[in-house]
């Protein structure tokens, strides 16, 4: 049945059209893989609820990797520059992409966020997403990875209510741990859920706040890196 077309219960068949702007979406993400792949940047897609930490997080890691890799950040939300911004401080290779009422970004956003960036010179390409757990996973960015983000103050139960992150993500990340004695969150109930859904997905527990976890991270972010440079690093190892 083609677009349009009005199905037996005499309803528009609305789920096709989501279908044919996400084989769009998916055409333009494989685009924006190839340009980043052709440029030597590896790349991850950060999605998390908002406010659960995701540009701090980004600030103290940028403030922590060795000087001589070049880090670019495109920073999405529905209005202003506040994150791009804070992410100034740390690299000039930043972008905003605003999306209005939309929640999540799409490839052809990030695509017109690429053309702002120097591609020559950026290792590792960093995707804010929109601050939401939900729709950002559903669309394909073009990034290497997928990193969600879940923190103690959204109460533990996050990861069993919205399981989707769990399974798409490559890593996870719980931050504010420096907010546990003040919270009622459970880490044995938080950490059995995400087993529950998935058993082979690390997730580091830490905090912008203390720096905890940040050793784990800093050497998963520099593995990202290291796997485009040298294909066969892993091999080796
Ligand atoms: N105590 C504590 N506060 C934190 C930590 N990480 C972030 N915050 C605070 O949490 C608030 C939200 O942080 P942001 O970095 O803006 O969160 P975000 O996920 O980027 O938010 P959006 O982009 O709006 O979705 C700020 O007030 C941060 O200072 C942490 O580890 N511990
Ligand atoms: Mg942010």
């Amino acid at each position: 049945m083609k677009n349009g077309q009005i199905n037996r219960t005499g309803k528009p068949m609305r789920i096709e059209v989501v279908e044919n702007v996400q084989k769009v979406n998916d055409r333009i993400a494989a685009v924006n893989r190839a340009l980043l792949h052709e440029h030597g940047v590896r790349s991850f897609n950060l999605i998390g609820a908002p406010g659960c930490g995701k540009t701090a997080w980004l600030e103290r890691t940028l403030a922590s990797l060795p000087a001589g890799l070049v880090v670019g950040v495109l920073t999405g939300d529905l209005a202003t520059t506040r994150d791009a911004e804070r992410i100034a401080a740390h690299t000039p290779h930043v972008a905003q992409i605003n999306t209005g009422r939309g929640c999540h970004l799409e490839a052809h956003q990030v695509q017109e966020g690429l053309s702002r960036l120097d591609l020559e010179v950026i290792d590792l390409l960093v995707i804010e997403n929109v601050g939401n757990l939900i729709c950002p996973v559903s669309w394909d960015l073009g990034q290497d990875a997928t990193v969600g983000m879940f923190s103690v103050t959204e109460g533990d139960d996050k990861p069993a209510k919205h399981p989707y992150i769990v399974l798409a993500a490559d890593l996870l990340l719980l931050n504010k741990t420096d907010l546990l004695p003040y919270v009622p969150f459970r880490p044995a109930r938080f950490r059995a859920d995400l087993a529950a859904i998935r058993d082979d997905v690390p997730c580091i527990e830490g905090s912008v706040a203390t720096g905890a976890g940040f050793d784990a991270w800093l050497d998963w972010v520099t593995r990202l890196v290291v796997r485009v440079e040298d294909p066969l690093e892993e091999a080796r190892s």
